[in-house]
């Protein structure tokens, strides 16, 4: 037999207090800080280091722009993950970034991708492990990869084979969201055709390019997600350095037309990625690698480990 509760809506004829649960879970939320792990992902030189230092206004990463001519230049050799907690009012933002080697630094160039997927899959697999221990701990440390920027060099003229392989399995596992790096060296003619064209090629090659379509979107978040994935590849550049643009200082970076201010909408895509990543995507960017990316590697090893423990021994 099967009970159908009917539950009827209505509001109280005196007020309770029960709507200050948001507050109260704000309150929780606020205490505990939110964890945001962004990775960086490209050929060498293309601005990785310097665009996370842009992006969140602060020294991140070590970039090879350098402070003297004596100084070394910092490449990035190895993954090298960093953690900061940055403070905006009363949010406590835990960043960690992953900063990667540039890809053409490597000697098995082909494969470059492959440390990089084996990282995002241990990630699931130590947050798997923890969950599943007799005594897990109450708040699991949260090092999945919520985020892949990809850097895709403006000066060429389609996707590398490599860049097709890596932006196919890295989007099969984690939130991919693509950059045209550089795009100051760009017209803005020369930048809206290579955008259209690699659009284009996105959808060739039917890459899993985040944000994805889901049921449960609201009507104006569908439609802000078609407007961002009509911006997708975003042409960003990155600057460290504040420049004298008409007596005023703005982040900047001097070009061969003159200077370009990277947070004027009209000459640079940056704000828009900004904004995406901060403003509009931040928790949906957490959430979807719980609920998605997680859960699908989550699936997978379950399965398998109860194939591999009913196969007669
Ligand atoms: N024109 C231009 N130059 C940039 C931009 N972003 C960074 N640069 C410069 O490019 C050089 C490389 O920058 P990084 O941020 O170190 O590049 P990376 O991708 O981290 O390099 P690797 O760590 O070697 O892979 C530096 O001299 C930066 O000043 C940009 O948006 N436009
Ligand atoms: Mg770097």
């Amino acid at each position: 037999m099967s009970i159908v509760m009917d539950s009827e809506v209505s509001q109280p004829q005196k007020y309770v207090g029960f709507d200050t649960i948001t507050t109260q879970i704000e309150n929780r939320l606020l205490k505990r800080g939110f964890q945001f792990n962004i990775m960086c992902v490209g050929r060498s030189g293309l601005g990785k280091s310097t665009l996370v230092n842009t992006l969140f206004s602060s020294k991140l990463a070590e970039s090879s722009g350098r402070k003297s001519c004596e100084a070394p230049i910092e490449k990035t050799t190895e993954i090298s993950v960093s953690s900061h907690v940055l403070v905006e009012n009363n949010v406590r933002l835990h960043i960690n970034v992953i900063d990667t080697p540039g890809f053409a630094d490597q000697i098995n160039n082909e494969k470059c991708w492959e440390p990089l997927v084996k990282y995002i899959k241990e990630q699931h697999s130590q947050y798997l492990r923890k969950e599943l221990t007799a005594t897990r701990e109450r708040f699991i440390p949260d090092t999945r990869v919520h985020c892949i920027l990809y850097f895709i060099s403006p000066n060429i003229k389609k996707l590398s084979p490599l860049d097709v392989t890596a932006l196919k399995k890295l989007s099969e596992i984690a939130n991919v969201v693509p950059v045209i790096a550089k795009s100051d060296s760009l017209t803005l003619e020369e930048r809206a055709e290579f955008k259209k064209l690699l659009q284009h090629e996105f959808m060739k090659h039917q890459f899993n390019i985040y944000p994805y379509d889901s049921e449960d979107l609201y009507e104006e978040e569908r439609q802000l997600n078609a407007d961002i994935t009509s911006l997708i590849p975003f042409a960003i550049a990155g600057s460290e350095k504040e420049i004298n643009i008409n007596g005023e200082m703005v982040r900047g970076r001097k070009t061969r037309w003159g200077a370009i201010n990277i947070e004027d909408v009209s000459q640079c895509e940056f704000v828009f990625l900004r904004d995406f990543l901060t403003r509009t995507h931040l928790q949906d960017l957490i959430e979807t690698t719980a609920l998605v990316h997680y859960e699908t590697f989550r699936s997978k090893q379950l399965i398998a480990l109860k194939e591999n423990a009913s196969r007669p021994q």
